[in-house]
């Protein structure tokens, strides 16, 4: 047995320090790029995104649509591995068919349908025009387009077909695939066009063009594409049914896979990134973990993981550390991993990238994490809370909430990656399931905290993340500033006596 002299300490207990912030140090250029994976300081990254933002592997976080929008503000998100491997396979390609700017045609009708279908169809979708093809399929034989602008309800029949009212496709203005997005929108403004749709040599619909996409992804000059600019989306995976899993996932298009568990200090771990190595050598990327400590690191940058995960206990809706006595406050784990990251770079020349994984509940723990070395983070509760996560939306007393449940909790039973050993059982519970304050849209809460983050950096005097690593000071705070700051907040938070 063996006793550490330091006090485990969270996030929450550490300030950070102003340095000189000089006149360079501005919102426009700071910054916030990282690499996701393992490379030599000398060399780019496979992958480098322009925002250190990452969404949990969870069922209540990671959909294909907060993938997608998380992709659009610079960020990655990873579809959960608590699914069978064909369905979360079919998540990743969904996120993969869209192209910046371009869209997966996802309102498509047959000719022979009628009027009143397309008409629910549009209501439904909150969208003005449907594609045509002949079997109603977004990949179909590409016939016409039907708007609400040609028919009314009162003035046609609902029961004639679409055919009747449609727009033809020979009358139609198209583009090839090989359209780039700027060329497909002088298309759009030449011919006062509100869609365009992208059609093969052999007629079928590749995909569609919207003006307002278009105006949309011109807001989004960090979004994360591959070299063929779809969405980059992540994917978790487990080190039981990884044979399977992974070949999937990559076939499916995912850029970037993690091994999924609570605890990653485990030979399982080691064989999963072994399987990947052997396999694929250095095109398939896969990170590791949880860990707490550089011991596991170690073992884990050693097995060839290209980034790694750290947290055990922290996150929002965790009870791990209840019920089976395991974890570390998340700042003492990153500083003991960040110095063996560091002690990894110096001996081999390789920089292994540190997610911070769990207990992030405010934009100020995001700062912290950064700033004690973490390259990325990784937020379930927080993504949990906006429109774009899968988690039902719930009013309670006058209030709306999104449901939010751990990947340990019965609801989720995620078993393999709160394995106990032996069974296909949950053994107890390692996650709760309740509610998160319903906070609106991800765009622009992202924003918000991408604005914050670049303030805390210019206060320390750090344009970019290894300046920020280098130059920050922390110091502890004391129990009783931490009280002073409690009573300060809840004196903020109460409401005024007079009303107003
Ligand atoms: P948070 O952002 O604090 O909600 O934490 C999210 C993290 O919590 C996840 O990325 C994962 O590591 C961990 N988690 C997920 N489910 C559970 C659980 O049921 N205990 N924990």
């Amino acid at each position: 047995m063996k006793i550490l002299d330091e006090v485990s300490r969270t996030l929450n207990e550490y300030l950070l320090l102003p340095n000189l912030t000089t006149a360079d140090c501005t919102p426009d250029t700071v910054d916030l790029s990282v690499p996701l994976v393992r490379h030599r300081l000398d060399e780019q990254p496979a992958i480098r995104v322009a925002t250190p933002l990452t969404s949990a592997i969870m069922s209540a976080v990671s959909s294909p649509r907060l993938a997608i929008a998380l992709a659009q503000c610079g960020g990655l998100s990873f579809i959960h591995q608590n699914q069978p491997v064909e369905a979360q396979a079919a998540m990743v390609t969904a996120v993969k068919r869209h192209k910046a700017g371009f869209r997966f045609s996802d309102i498509n009708i047959k000719p022979s349908a009628t009027l009143g279908e397309v008409a629910t169809l549009l209501e439904s979708a909150e969208r003005d025009v449907a594609v045509v093809t002949d079997d109603g399929s977004p990949h179909g034989l590409f016939v016409g387009l039907i708007s609400t602008d040609d028919f009314h309800p009162r003035r046609h029949d609902l029961g004639d077909s679409v055919e009747s009212r449609m727009r033809r496709a020979a009358d139609l203005v198209t583009a090839p695939p090989t359209v780039s997005l700027s060329e497909a929108n002088t298309l759009i403004w030449d011919h006062r066009l509100d869609v365009i749709p992208v059609v093969d040599d052999e007629g079928l619909l590749h995909s569609i063009v919207l003006r307002r996409d278009y105006e949309l992804h011109k807001q989004f000059r960090n979004e994360s594409i591959d070299t063929d600019k779809r969405f980059r989306v992540g994917a978790g995976v487990n080190t039981h049914d990884y044979r399977e899993r992974i070949p999937a996932l990559v076939d499916a298009g995912a850029d970037l896979l993690c091994i999924d568990s609570s605890d990653g200090y485990s030979v399982w771990q080691a064989d999963t990134l072994k399987f990947v190595r052997h396999t694929y050598g250095d095109d398939v990327r896969i990170g590791a973990g949880n860990v707490v400590d550089g011991r596991a690191f170690r073992y884990l940058a050693d097995a060839g993981a290209d980034f790694v995960k750290v947290g055990i206990g922290g996150g929002s809706i965790c009870i791990t550390r209840d019920q089976k006595g395991i974890g570390r406050g998340q700042a003492s784990a990153l500083i003991d991993v960040v110095e063996a990251r560091d002690a990894y770079l110096r001996e081999t020349g390789v920089y292994v990238p540190l997610c911070c994984d769990g207990g992030l509940l405010t934009d100020s723990h995001m700062a912290v994490a950064l700033a004690l070395g973490a390259d990325f983070v990784m937020l379930g509760r927080y993504f949990a809370r906006f429109d774009e996560s899968p988690a039902p939306l719930v009013r309670v007393g006058g209030q709306f909430f999104k449901e939010y449940w751990g990947e340990g909790s019965n609801r989720a039973r995620n078993v393999t990656r709160y394995e106990h050993g032996g069974g296909n059982e949950l053994a107890f519970e390692e996650g709760v399931d309740g509610y998160v304050p319903y906070a609106g849209s991800l765009y622009d809460n992202v924003d918000t905290t991408i604005a914050k983050l670049k303030a805390t950096m210019i206060s320390c005097g750090a344009t970019n993340l290894p300046q920020f690593h280098e130059n920050a000071v922390l110091v502890p705070v004391s129990q009783q500033s931490f009280l002073q700051n409690t009573a300060e907040i809840q004196l903020r938070d109460r409401p005024s006596d007079t009303g107003r």
